[in-house]
């Protein structure tokens, strides 16, 4: 079992450039709630460390590029976001931490909920004893 799953985004592109269009149900395997985006991150920033109970997410870097660490309880994998053509599909249950943005990095994410603070699981020991049951 993989930890994620890439999402390849037909690019709709013509002589004037190229286009993206994500849509809920299709492109994204979920009905989107959300959208939100992470950008002006500073250097050396880490972000994430955190997990969540029940909710799927799409992260695509629409510009420049970071790096997530995703982790089921068993192994940790990591993945490079650096085209806007290709997103990461996160399941529930899948500690994410995020490095490297760089400068003019546009993180977008698709979520399949709307925001709640009390879905996050932000200690690490209690991901993992949750992510044993
Ligand atoms: C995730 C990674 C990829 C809101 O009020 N509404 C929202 O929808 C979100 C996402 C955040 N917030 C508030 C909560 C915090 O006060 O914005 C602040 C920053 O959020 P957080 O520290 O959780 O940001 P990251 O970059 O660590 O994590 C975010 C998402 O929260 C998380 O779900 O998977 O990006």
């Amino acid at each position: 079992m993989t930890i994620f799953n890439w999402i390849n985004f037909p690019p709709l592109g013509d002589s004037r450039g190229s286009l993206v269009a994500l849509e809920g149900n299709k492109t994204i395997p979920f009905d989107i709630q959300r959208v939100y985006y992470i950008f002006d991150t500073e250097s050396g920033v880490a972000r994430g460390f955190h997990a969540h109970k029940q909710l799927q997410q799409v992260a695509v870097c629409v510009t420049g590029k970071c790096r997530m660490i995703l982790d089921d309880g068993n192994a940790r994998e990591e993945a490079w976001l650096d085209s806007p053509t290709k997103g990461v599909f996160i399941k529930d249950m899948v500690w994410r931490e995020m490095y490297d943005f760089s400068d003019d990095c546009v993180l977008l994410v698709l979520a399949s909920e709307h925001y709640d603070k009390v879905d996050y699981i932000r200690d690490y020991q209690e991901f993992l004893k949750e992510s044993k049951k």
